[in-house]
């Protein structure tokens, strides 16, 4: 099915919005990979493992990753993409290049694309990954951990790369209200972020009430269920997704 996919080019970006929760705009989104199989869309889940151990998950994220900036080019879209990447699919050689070119070519200024890497999965090479990491940075491309608190290398990662932003594990977020460990949980991450001078997005915001919650402990950015789904669209500024 996935190799079938990538052949034929049926790999498609969703995008959920990020919302700025001092002005309430949706100045983000997230890039997500899913498969069209006839009428049913496939999220990522049900297949990225195993992309992953038959080696092919890098190519599916050129794809993605090209038909992403495509879209933004043709709907003008000004706002900042949060793109998910596999450290594995970092580490390959051509990649950089090719991101670099996929910018250019679709006029998309690298300070607004945001990698989002993952604690959870890792390489074992992590010297070499720094230096992927630290090449990207200084063609303008910017760094997030993604789920921050799920792993095992949060403090690892804050202090071997050039991170701009933590994405708060969701799980946290979501109980935040109702258990005490994942708001201490939540605190502590924000006073590391604004110690650091990183900025912070609560992931699985699901309802009125968290969302005021993560606003007031000064969290600077919103996702989830109660702010948008994930849609083929990107919701364009003054809020409509076109
Ligand atoms: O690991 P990462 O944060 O990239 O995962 C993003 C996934 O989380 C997406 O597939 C998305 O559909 C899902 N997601 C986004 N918002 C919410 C939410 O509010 N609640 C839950 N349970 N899942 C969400
Ligand atoms: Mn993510």
């Amino acid at each position: 099915m996935v190799l079938d996919a990538l052949e034929e080019e049926r790999i498609v970006p969703y995008f959920q919005p990020i919302v700025d929760l001092g002005t309430g705009d949706v100045a983000i989104h997230e890039l997500l990979m899913r498969i069209e199989l006839g009428d049913r869309i496939v999220p990522a889940g049900e297949f990225i493992d195993i992309a992953e151990s038959i080696g092919v998950v890098h190519k599916m994220d050129y794809l993605l990753i090209e038909k992403a900036f495509q879209q933004m080019h043709e709907q003008q879209y000004k706002g900042m993409l949060f793109v998910n990447l596999s450290p594995k699919s970092l580490i390959i050689g051509e990649f950089i290049s090719r991101v670099r070119q996929l910018a250019m070519e679709y006029e998309i200024e690298p300070k607004r694309i945001v990698f989002e890497l993952t604690e959870r999965e890792t390489v074992s090479n992590m010297a070499l990954l720094e230096r992927f990491v630290q090449d990207l940075k200084l063609e303008g491309f910017n760094f997030a951990i993604d789920d921050f608190g799920s792993g095992f290398s949060s403090f690892h990662y804050i202090k071997h790369f050039p991170i701009d932003v933590i994405k708060i594990e969701g799980d946290f977020i979501r109980n935040m209200l109702t258990d005490d460990k994942d708001m201490a949980f939540v605190k502590s991450i924000v006073t590391l972020a604004h110690n650091l001078g990183i900025q912070t997005v609560a992931e699985f915001v699901e309802d009125q009430a968290v969302m005021d919650a993560v606003r007031e402990l000064g969290i600077n950015y919103g996702q989830g269920y109660f702010i948008g789904r994930p849609s083929p669209q990107l919701a364009l500024p003054g809020g409509t997704a076109e």
